[in-house]
């Protein structure tokens, strides 16, 4: 077997080995266990896992170290061995191989959210898994392929890993649910982006739909990247049966999908959860012999892609050119140079959403104040707009920490701004380009000043190109902006401007950029000149303008401009903004032209908006107005909260948004509880409240415990995600009058039942309560709960009631 994988992946498609976990229980493992530790207490079993797969045809084997990063192994006490348990389960491999097949050395989520969404770090991120790695590599993997990820920031972190750590080829798949999102918000597409920028040999999709889902996931793909795409499927999506968990899909089903796949630019199959070598073997029979299926094409035009964490945008290439704003800049801004002093992000915040509603595609970032630590402001002011909008990043500084910095706080692909013809900005930036997989800006100018002519631009232009292609760089992703000079000062410079547009475009095949506005410095109704260059601009080739997405002649100019080069098709988009217009704005989520004065309106917005930094001075202001917490809470808060749950369900808002809310509501309740403090008198009953297990909704259970505290109850609040068995064991432990039960998904109401049958079994003499968003009296009664609240309100009458009838 040729050891290079890319030679193998010149001679054919390549068959990877199904899934681990369902052949190890098979060959009579109890599942509970690490299935990492296998590769040192039973190597015999896992070398039969492998002896199977090759059996049944697969070229590639993957090492049974799903799980064997440090966070996991911690569970099982085990994270003093990760290089012992990577370097046995890759020679492990070997041996069964004996050089019949390649090596992969196979790599999962470490099951934490990296920052702002969880509290690992993307260097944490990047260690971990350089930890695994280099045990996989001295073991003898041939490639490394990281598999099931959620997170496409912590994807980031292990393809940066595994190409720093091993240089082994890295095969990279993500897992989608049935909306094609992954469980935070990312697309196929953004994915693929993400990790072909990062030099990922083949992207694709694992696990979760069967393959029919995941095909349509890979041909998604397809239509954003030209690397060969991986399919690893799950064998359908499983069900449970008595008390088995059934997979439905087929070898033969599997196998019926070859030909498709092969067609979508799918290169490397093989199989996830409940796949079996029946499976592979089957797949082997469909594929076509060494040679006969055609190899990658060529590179594509692509153009230019950038992605957020679950958008993308591509521009250049015949695309429609993009707005990128401006507006998160702090120069001769005052307010938002101060708010980026002090460390704060609501104006940045603000800006993000604002400018996303205007219409920008993606939006810039510079947080170049003097005088203070600027790699910290970018990483804050990042997380806040990744936070605030989906538009992808334009990361504007001048210094590489900062950028690096940035790099690592940002979600998807992001353009660099800037490097230029300057040698010491060439070797200092491009190297970050490669690194974090980005696309870059090229000013035109260099260590001699900016070029007069466009021919000098041009050259200038040829230059950035050739050193960014010399290290690897894609040329899809270098962007060259031929810098607009005020008019005022020479009239020749907006037709060179021009100019050196057609010329890049023409010449070198590159995609354009422009900051537009300088042109009009030192003349009179500015906007007029600016709109008007701007349509030259784009007439002339631009591809994306650096504007003010507020400004409503710029964008109207913008907008008329794409509907008369053909690029907005039946003017749809330019009607759609006409009609908008004259209905007036009826987004839910607040942005800058909405600023209400309303109280409730504000302690909403405060919600929806995540706005951390505020929410307590709001609170401050509406006490001293008079309103009590609990209004606060119904009238205001909790109106927020509908709204997220509402933009969460329709696909506007993803999971760190969520979260940001549930912070924010999070901090005004620990306000709000201080107020709602009374003296202590005697305890009316022991309330004991939990969240289920598997759920971590609290906030509603957080509430209903206030108001319980606030009405004379005693409370032990065991938190979220609380296992019936400890449910029942601090029940007893304390002595209980009643247990109170929160659950906010369907998924986990059952819990419920579970907790009370135990209960009852255990013979506690307790009442039960139960509540939360999906549970009804119907379910309580159907459960045997003696009490079920609809609110927070009437959980304390139910409390009352509930303890009355138990002290008769
Ligand atoms: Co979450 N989430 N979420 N979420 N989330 C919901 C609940 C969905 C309905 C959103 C949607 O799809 N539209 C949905 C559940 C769908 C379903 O099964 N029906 C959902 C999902 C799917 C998820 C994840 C799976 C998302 C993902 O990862 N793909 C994930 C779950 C992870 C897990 O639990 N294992 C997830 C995560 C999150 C967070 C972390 C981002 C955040 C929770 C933070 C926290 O609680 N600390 C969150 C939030 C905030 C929500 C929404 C937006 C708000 C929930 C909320 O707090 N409501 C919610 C959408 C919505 O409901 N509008 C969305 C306000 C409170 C006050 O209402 O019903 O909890 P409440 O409480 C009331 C009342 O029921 C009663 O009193 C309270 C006060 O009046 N009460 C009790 C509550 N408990 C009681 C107990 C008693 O004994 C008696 C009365």
């Amino acid at each position: 077997m040729e050891r290079d994988f890319f030679e193998r992946l010149k001679a054919g498609p390549i068959l990877f080995d199904g899934a681990t976990g369902t052949m190890l229980q098979r060959l009579g493992l109890e599942s509970g266990g690490s299935p990492d530790e296998l590769n040192l207490t039973r190597p015999d079993i896992v070398a039969q896992v492998h002896a199977a797969y090759i059996d049944a045809g697969s070229d590639i084997i993957t090492t049974n170290t799903f799980g064997a990063n440090r966070i996991k192994l911690s569970e099982y006490g085990l994270d003093n061995r990760v290089h012992e348990i990577n370097v046995a389960s890759a020679r492990i491999a070997r041996e069964a191989s004996a050089g019949r097949t390649l090596i992969a050395g196979g790599l999962g989520p470490t099951g934490k959210f990296l920052e702002p969404v969880g509290d690992l770090t993307f260097s944490e991120a990047v260690d971990i898994y350089s930890e695994q790695i280099s045990g996989l590599k001295e073991g003898g993997a041939d490639i490394i392929i990281i598999e099931t990820m959620m997170d496409i920031r912590e994807m980031k972190a292990a393809i940066i890993a595994a190409k720093e750590s091993s240089g082994l080829p890295v095969v990279a798949t993500m897992t989608f649910d049935e909306n094609m999102r992954t469980v935070l918000g990312t697309s196929p597409e953004v994915f693929a982006i993400v990790g072909e920028g990062l030099g990922a040999a083949s992207v694709g999709a694992n696990c979760s739909l069967g393959i029919e889902g995941i095909f349509m996931a890979v041909t998604a793909m397809s239509k954003v990247t030209d690397l060969p795409l991986i399919v690893q499927a799950n064998a359908g999506v499983p069900f449970i049966k008595e008390g088995k968990t059934i997979f439905p899909g087929t070898p033969a089903e599997m196998a019926n999908y070859v030909p498709k796949l092969l067609e979508a630019g799918v290169r490397l199959i093989g199989g996830c959860c409940g796949t079996t070598p029946e499976h592979i073997k089957r797949v082997r029979d469909a594929l076509p012999m060494d040679g006969t299926a055609e190899n990658p094409a060529e590179a594509r035009r692509l153009g230019a892609r950038l992605t957020s964490r679950s958008r993308h945008v591509i521009f250049g290439a015949g695309y429609q050119p993009l707005i990128v704003g401006e507006r998160i800049n702090p120069t001769g801004k005052k307010r938002l140079a101060q708010e980026i002093k002090e460390g704060k992000t609501a104006l940045t915040r603000k800006e993000a959403k604002g400018q996303t509603a205007e219409g920008a595609h993606i939006l810039d970032v510079n947080v170049g104040v003097p005088g203070i630590d600027e790699t910290k402001a970018i990483e804050r002011s990042v997380f806040a707009v990744n936070e605030n909008s989906q538009l992808p990043i334009v990361l504007d500084s001048t210094d590489p920490a900062v950028l690096e910095a940035g790099l690592k706080a940002a979600d998807g692909k992001v353009l660099i701004n800037s490097v230029s013809g300057e040698e010491k900005k060439l070797e200092t930036i491009l190297p970050l380009v490669k690194r974090y997989g980005t696309a870059v800006l090229g000013l035109t100018l260099d260590d001699s000043g900016i070029p007069e002519t466009a021919e000098g631009r041009l050259e200038v232009a040829r230059k950035i190109m050739e050193r960014a292609l010399d290290i690897g760089i894609r040329k899809d992703d270098i962007v060259i902006d031929c810098l607009a000079m005020t008019v005022s000062a020479d009239q020749k410079s907006a037709k060179e401007t021009l100019k050196a547009i057609s010329l890049v475009r023409d010449e070198l095949g590159l995609s354009t950029i422009l900051g537009v506005s300088n042109i009009s410095f030192g003349l009179p109704e500015r906007e007029l000149v600016n709109a008007t260059f701007l349509t030259m601009a784009i007439t002339s080739g631009l591809n994306a303008a650096i504007v003010n997405p507020y400004n409503r002649l710029m964008m109207d100019a913008y907008h008329a401009s794409c509907v008369l080069l053909g690029y907005d098709k039946r003017a749809e988009s330019y009607i759609k903004r006409c009609r908008k217009r004259s209905e007036g704005p009826k987004a839910e989520i607040p942005h800058r032209e909405k600023e209400p004065t309303d109280t409730a309106s504000r302690l909403k917005n405060a919600i929806i908006a995540g706005d951390e930094d505020n929410i307590v001075a709001l609170l401050e202001e509406a006490l001293k107005d008079g309103w009590d917490p609990l209004r606060i809470t119904n009238e205001g808060l909790l109106k927020g909260l509908e709204v997220v749950g509402r933009l969460f369900r329709d696909n506007i808002y993803f999971l760190p948004q969520v979260m940001l809310s549930a912070d924010t509501m999070k901090k005004a309740f620990e306000r709000l509880k201080r107020e709602m403090h009374v003296g202590k008198g005697p305890s009316l009953g022991k309330i004991l409240m939990a969240t289920v297990e598997g759920d971590i909704h609290d906030i509603g259970k957080n509430i209903v415990v206030t108001l319980l505290e606030n009405n004379g109850f005693e409370d032990i609040d065991l938190g979220k995600n609380v296992p019936s068995e400890k449910i029942v064991a601090e029940a007893k432990k304390h002595y209980v009058d009643l247990v109170g039960l929160s659950a906010l998904m369907t998924t986990t109401v059952m819990e419920m039942n579970n907790v009370v049958k135990m209960l009852r079994d255990n013979g506690l003499p307790v009442v039960t309560m139960v509540g939360g968003a999906v549970v009804t009296q119907e379910f309580a009664d159907e459960i045997g709960a003696d009490g079920y609240a609809k609110d927070a309100l009437e959980a304390v009458k139910r409390v009352k009631a509930l303890m009355k009838k138990k002290a008769v």
